[in-house]
């Protein structure tokens, strides 16, 4: 694993729970997290389970005991070391954005397309997929529980920096993410939404906005919280736990601290067409007060609605039209039935599992398809179709809005 801060410590447990959980095929063994502070990965390795650490990600690819790479650094990095352990026959998990750019996720899902005729398998860590509610909203459209699919209404909305206090971490800088809530949480709704529906979206108008212009610079991060140089954790609106620091910069006299441009959006909003006819709205937003981590989506069709919200994300909304009218209604099913995606392996029935069990499911898909040399989904090829939406978004955006169609990517979206 390449990368220890919120995704690698996500993705640790997910490594060490899966072969627990799961009778899969192979065992995974952790072998090697790699880190740029060797004191802070060397803890990291203690903390979360690997038997061992090194500073320099070259030394995972140069190893012939590992099998597999798994990417958790800030979008600035994916294209290199994914193109260079697929390039050494590595298979990758690589987390979501798949890049910070359309052509570096190109020149990615191209790699991917070369090495998978070699049988080595890559994909994009979009977790929410792997909720058991969300994977069986799309088994209840694809099965036609819900007919013609209308209406998509997504939105993922998030607080952590509407103090403006609040420093300008990794995530706020473009260089190093890419962009902002579009392509951290926006890209996830985009996913999760053409998985559900089997449709792509094929043309956006979009509005972005940046808020707060410009922001302290960090000092470092505790671990739980980024800090400004001169001031206490910034943590008034909860913890920031995992949205990272940005190293090396310092306050200008100890006291005041320097500041830095936001780079990137703070909020994205656009409506969609999707090549199945339907229409969608689609909110990502760190501004949201009071949303911690609000994902919510729900799709209208011809013989009924569903609903999702990641805070109650072991139930699932259904409105099922094509009952009687005076039994028509909102029904909660609770999914936590063994016959229900994913769920034999934990709980009986009502024992809810939470958001990282998505991730063990992840490793779940990932680790089967590897060992018994399935292609594992999303591919490259499904999150480069993400970042043509994430580029279109912007460009819309740029554009005051103009209608802006998707490029078709090679792939379809499929499961
Ligand atoms: C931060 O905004 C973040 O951690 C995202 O990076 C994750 O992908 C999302 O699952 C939760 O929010």
């Amino acid at each position: 694993m390449v990368g220890y801060a919120f995704m690698g410590a996500a993705h640790s447990q997910a490594w060490r729970t899966v072969n627990r959980v799961y009778d899969l095929p192979a065992r995974a063994r952790m072998a090697l997290i790699c880190g740029r502070d060797a004191g802070k990965v060397a803890d990291a390795a203690d903390r979360l389970g690997w038997d061992a650490y090194t500073t320099d990600w070259r030394d995972l690819i140069a190893r012939d005991d590992i099998d597999v790479v798994d990417i958790c650094t800030p979008g600035d990095s994916h294209a290199e070391i994914a193109l260079a352990a697929l390039a050494a026959g590595k298979h990758v998990l690589c987390e979501k954005p798949l890049a910070n750019t359309v052509s570096e996720a190109r020149e990615m899902a191209a790699a991917a397309a070369v090495a998978q005729a070699a049988g080595v398998r890559s994909m994009c860590g979009f977790n929410y997929r792997r909720v058991p509610a969300v994977t069986m909203m799309r088994q209840m459209v694809a099965d036609g529980r819900l007919g013609v699919i209308r209406h998509v209404r997504a939105t993922y909305l998030q607080d952590w920096i509407v103090d403006p206090q609040f420093p300008l971490v990794w995530r706020l800088q473009r260089d190093k993410a890419g962009s902002g809530a579009l392509g951290d949480i926006g890209a996830h709704i985009i996913d999760l939404t053409q998985f559900v529906t089997g449709q792509r979206i094929s043309g956006v108008s979009a509005v972005t906005e940046t808020f707060v212009k410009e922001r302290p610079l960090p000092s470092g991060s505790s671990g739980l919280a980024a800090t400004v140089d001169g001031a206490g954790p910034v943590d008034g609106h909860g913890s920031v736990d995992g949205h990272g620091s940005v190293d090396g910069h310092g306050s200008v006299d100890g006291h005041r601290p320097a500041t830095g441009l936001v780079t990137v959006d703070d909020a994205a909003v656009f409506v969609a067409r999707l090549d199945g006819g339907a229409l969608a709205t689609y909110e990502a937003s760190r501004f949201a007060t009071g949303r911690k981590n609000a994902l919510r989506v729900e799709i209208n069709g011809s013989l009924g609605s569903v609903v999702f919200d990641l805070e109650r994300l072991n139930e699932l909304e259904f409105y099922d039209a094509t009952l009687p009218t005076a039994e028509q209604g909102f029904s909660r099913i609770l999914v936590t039935e063994g016959e229900h995606p994913y769920m034999s392996a934990w709980w009986p029935p009502g024992h809810i599992i939470g958001y990282e069990h998505s991730f063990t499911h992840e490793m779940r898909d990932f680790i089967e398809a590897v060992a018994t040399g399935a292609d594992p989904t999303p591919s490259f090829a499904d999150a480069l179709q993400v970042q043509l939406v994430l580029d279109a978004v912007t460009r819309s955006a740029d554009l005051g809005s103009s209608w802006t169609d998707v490029e078709p990517a090679l792939a379809t979206v499929a499961a």
